[in-house]
């Protein structure tokens, strides 16, 4: 039995995506039961709701940037929220949302870290690379920027909330799963040496050495940060996201992905992603979504 609890962050917001219905993802998470399966797995639970914010306005892009004030308002309830349950103690998992939360909550995460002397390690599990900024973004949606962000590169007012410059530096991350990058962010991936382990990557060399690789330096000091991007998992088993890919992994493949993040033990935080209910087949995406968590949580020494 261990002591882990794990703090549930409701975030229900569609703000940074292109398309509506995100902002369900919460609570389809709930219907397929992500407290209860927790509860099994003999964590902790504690479900905090969801947070309160503006109302998506789905107006056009200003400055290369869509909705940029609602998305920082709702970045901050992020940020807030995901470090009170750091400063608890707890193990907080963000349910988007859609995936600009991801700069909220990872930076409140990368603060922590540095403030615990841990080395932060961040596996981004997505079909995109999300790294355009408001220059490159074809499409001025803020879920397309938030490694950006992170990065020290993005607006003004979606940079620096770590305290530092940038969150993360770039080789803090791991992309597992990408196989949509704009000819920009290609650019940005190469002058900034960002680690991806690509579809192509996958598929010459399959998800254990992919995975053996993207873990290499996690060891006993590591807080190692998962945000799960639904649209990572081919659309054959997850329909239910707004940016759906072609040709992502299997269920069976992202199985293995987290049963070897589970088995470093050092899963510490966790974002889930783009979940869009609206599009979904009698939530079976929600489903897959929980079925995926519960091998991420499969071992019971993690850390905070
Ligand atoms: N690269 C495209 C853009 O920036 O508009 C598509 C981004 C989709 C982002 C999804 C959430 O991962
Ligand atoms: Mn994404
Ligand atoms: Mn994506
Ligand atoms: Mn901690």
């Amino acid at each position: 039995m261990n002591t882990i609890t794990v703090e549930l962050i409701g975030a229900p917001t569609d703000v940074g995506a292109s398309v509506r219905g995100a902002g369900m993802g919460p609570d389809a998470l709930r219907v397929a039961d992500i407290g209860g399966t927790l509860a099994r797995l003999g964590f902790g639970v504690l479900d905090k709701g969801n947070l309160a914010g503006p109302a998506t306005p789905w107006v056009p892009p200003a400055n290369g940037l869509r909705h940029i004030d609602e998305v920082v308002e709702w970045n901050r309830a992020v940020h807030s929220a995901v470090e009170q349950a750091l400063a608890a103690g707890h193990l907080p998992m963000l349910m988007g949302g859609d995936h600009c939360l991801a700069i909220g909550s990872i930076s409140a995460i990368a603060r922590h870290a540095r403030q615990a002397g841990r080395k932060l390690r961040v596996l981004w599990l997505d079909a995109h690379s999300d790294v355009n900024t408001e220059r490159t973004s074809p499409s001025g949606n803020i879920h397309g920027m938030p490694v950006a962000c992170l990065l020290g590169q993005g607006p003004q007012a979606l940079t620096g909330w770590s305290g530092e410059p940038a969150a993360l530096s770039p080789d803090a991350i791991r992309f597992i799963g990408i196989r949509s990058v704009d000819a920009e962010e290609k650019a940005a991936i190469r002058t900034l040496g960002l680690n991806v382990f690509d579809m192509r990557h996958i598929d010459e060399h399959g998800m254990r050495t992919t995975m053996t690789e993207a873990l290499q330096d996690v060891d006993e000091d590591t807080h190692l940060h998962v945000s799960f991007d639904l649209d990572c998992l081919d659309p054959d088993y997850a329909p239910g996201v707004g940016t759906g890919v072609r040709g992502g992994p299997t269920w069976r493949e992202m199985q293995l992905c987290m049963e070897m993040i589970a088995d470093t033990g050092r899963l510490a935080s966790l974002d889930v992603v783009e979940l869009n209910p609206a599009l979904d087949v009698r939530n079976r995406t929600a489903e897959v979504a929980v079925e995926l968590i519960e091998s991420l949580f499969g071992k019971s020494t993690l850390v905070r």
